[in-house]
């Protein structure tokens, strides 16, 4: 069976971009795919972490899988920094990396900033702990949202190095899986910046956690244009929240935009609000209902982990062994 790798970081404000570009696409892959799926915790301390909210969003993301539709019982579930071989196999991979690839990433421009000479190192080598992520378990399959895209390609490249380095096909080259119409969600406040975490304003966001009154209130404040909706799916070029707007709209509702136009084109933007607010709180509201639920019963959310942890764990320690063996490192 092919193998699925993926995860998201625990740094809270898990939003609607983290569920449509990630999250709700695993749901439908765990029927044909051994899928591992992973609260990447060492990838959220590149950037500073408080030690108690860490440990809470790590829980709160695994609620989030689970209330999201992700089956326990048939995926592995668990927190990367229970499994060494991430951090083991970053190093091993870290001396076939070439600077160079990593000076062309641009997430890392985008994190570091104006500030570069003052970012971690981990921030700098963030894409290869990702190729060790999927390496480790020999995933032939990450879906991820578009932004990942390019990290996926410099994994197949780390993938491609080591073959060629010892000679051999031991690594899958990934494959990225981006599912969906809605890849890339947008900011509710700027149509040309991607939803995000880290975005100081809430209103820029719908969080899965958002309850109906904030979904509401999120929505009727998102920025627009002054024109009314176009009735064809090329009059939303150069209109980016419009287009925003209308992907989430047919995403959530598992339509098509030529659809969504063909009822809302010509329409002003406080009508397709109104339905948009209604769409959003019956997909998201149960959701983050389940996921209060959830995180409540910290019990049942850190057995999952542990038994995660214990399943990828055995194959993570047999990869390791075997490229140890292949890189010449001697396992006395
Ligand atoms: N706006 C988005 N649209 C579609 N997919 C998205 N993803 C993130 N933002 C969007 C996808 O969510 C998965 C997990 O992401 P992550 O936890 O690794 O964090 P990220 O990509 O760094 O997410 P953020 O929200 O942008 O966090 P900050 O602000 O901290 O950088 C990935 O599959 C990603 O593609």
């Amino acid at each position: 069976m092919n193998r699925i790798f993926s995860g998201v970081q625990p740094t809270g404000n898990l939003h609607l971009g983290n569920y449509l570009g990630a999250i709700r696409n695993w749901v439908k892959l765990q029927k044909d795919y051994d899928c591992i799926f992973c609260i990447v915790d060492l990838h959220a301390l590149t950037l500073p972490q408080n030690p108690d909210e860490l440990r809470k969003h790590t829980r709160e993301v695994t609620a989030a899988y689970v209330a999201a539709g992700i089956d326990p019982d048939a995926c592995t579930i668990f927190n990367q920094s229970t499994v060494p071989g991430h951090s083991e196999l970053a190093w091993l991979l870290g001396t076939l990396t070439p600077l160079g690839w990593l000076n062309r990433m641009t997430q890392f421009k985008e994190k570091a900033g104006k500030q570069k000479d003052n970012a971690g190192l981990g921030l700098y080598a963030y894409p290869v702990l990702m190729a060790a992520d999927i390496l480790l378990y020999k995933a032939t399959h990450v879906p991820v949202g578009e932004d990942q895209k390019q990290h996926l390609e410099l994994a197949r490249d780390i993938a491609g190095a080591f073959n060629r380095r010892f000679e051999t096909d031991y690594f899958p080259l990934p494959e990225p899986q981006i599912l969906g119409e809605a890849t890339r969600v947008m900011s509710l406040r700027d149509g040309s910046k991607k939803m995000s975490k880290s975005d100081e304003s809430d209103y820029s966001r719908l969080n899965m956690t958002d309850d109906a009154d904030t979904i509401a209130q999120k929505v009727r404040k998102a920025r627009t244009d002054p024109e009314p909706l176009p009735s064809e799916v090329d009059g939303l070029a150069g209109r980016p929240e419009a287009d925003n707007l209308v992907t989430i709209f047919a995403t959530l509702a598992g339509r098509s935009r030529a659809d969504v136009l063909g009822e809302f084109g010509g329409k002003l933007f406080s009508e397709f609000k109104g339905a948009l607010v209604d769409l959003a709180v019956a997909t998201l509201g149960p959701i983050g209902a389940e996921m209060r639920r959830l995180t409540a019963d910290t019990a049942y959310v850190d057995a999952i982990l542990k038994r995660g942890a214990e399943r990828a764990g055995e194959i993570g320690a047999r990869h390791m062994n075997e490229v140890k063996d292949i890189m010449g490192l001697l396992r006395p």
